[in-house]
């Protein structure tokens, strides 16, 4: 059952409540699991879209954004994906990334990329300013950037996080270099989008985690993060919301095999308020592994709703 211990704490005590759940389980005798201070550093913050996999159609359609918590100084390592592969004739994919500078939850700085061709390439970088108004757009006043340092590269990866997803495992990956200098200094990346007609001041077609149209999950998760630890791999996800949510299952994968981790249903502890969880992988193996967490709600339909790699 230890594998299944599972620590629920809730939001701004989370470190005291944690603390607290440690000292309990080490009075009765379990040997502590859960995050150890000093472990390694999960690398890759994976959101994957919110409202699930082909809630946009066609080249509007993305899937995921990450960030990279171990960026080199005055930089920070991004990306987004495209659902599909390639587009045909003259159609092109168009996505941003917004950027908040003043930690207030709206986009100062977007990056667009602009791609096309079967399987896409890169056509365009773009930066612009915006009026900090939104989350989800680059309000005006939208002035362009000219000159910039920021890189960004297009492949096709194996990163798709939806197994119904087009072409699945592969997507178009939008990996950027972002130089914090471009953005006065600091960013931090609020949400991926895609726009027509590649402007980012007009209504998104589909963004990771702002919804466009489609419900959005029951559940709406913030981070997962996977740290190796002394007794595993422990993962760590928040909540914003949870209402009609019913648990959590854990699947990892290790190349082509995938196993569910937890014996039993991780339960949810709130119905409105979110919460911060913490769940040690004991069996994990020493080498890459990928996380997927799913959401159960109440009638029984489960989404993906996170994943998180470990190197
Ligand atoms: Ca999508
Ligand atoms: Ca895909
Ligand atoms: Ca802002
Ligand atoms: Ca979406």
């Amino acid at each position: 059952m230890e594998e299944d211990m599972v620590a629920a704490v809730c939001g701004r005590n989370g470190r005291r409540a944690l603390w607290l759940v440690l000292g309990v389980l080490t009075l009765v005798g379990v040997t502590a699991a859960l995050v150890a201070p000093g472990v390694a550093r999960a690398t890759v913050i994976v959101i994957v879209d919110q409202q699930g996999p082909n809630d946009e159609t066609g080249q509007k359609d993305l899937t995921r954004f990450t960030s990279d918590d171990a960026s080199p100084a005055g930089h920070l390592l991004v990306s987004f994906n495209h659902d599909e592969t390639g587009f045909n004739g003259a159609n092109t994919g168009d996505g941003c990334l917004l950027f908040d500078n003043d930690a207030n939850g709206n986009a100062d700085y977007v990056l667009c990329v602009t791609m096309s061709g079967n399987p896409a390439t890169l056509q365009t970088t773009r930066e612009f300013s915006c009026g900090d108004a939104a989350s989800f757009k680059c309000t005006n006043p939208q002035t362009q950037i000219m000159v910039f340092a920021s890189t960004c590269t297009v492949t096709q990866t194996a990163t798709d996080p939806f197994p119904v997803g087009a072409s699945y495992p592969n997507d178009s990956t939008s990996s950027c270099n972002v130089t914090l200098a471009d953005f006065a200094g600091s960013a931090t990346l609020l949400d991926a989008c895609s726009f027509p007609s590649a402007q980012p001041n007009s209504d998104p077609s589909d963004c990771v985690k702002h919804s466009t149209g489609q419900p959005p999950n029951a559940v709406s998760v913030g981070a997962f993060r996977a740290r190796r630890a002394a007794h595993g791999v422990a993962l760590r996800w928040s909540t914003a919301s949870e209402v009609g949510n019913v648990g959590f299952d854990i699947v990892r994968k290790v190349g082509s095999k995938t196993v569910r981790i937890n014996r039993s249903l991780i339960r949810s502890t709130s119905m409105i308020r979110g919460h911060t969880y913490v769940y040690v992988d004991r069996t994990a193996p020493s080498g890459r592994a990928t996380y997927w967490l799913e959401a159960i709600d109440r009638s029984g339909v489960r989404r993906l709703v996170a994943s998180a790699g470990i190197g």
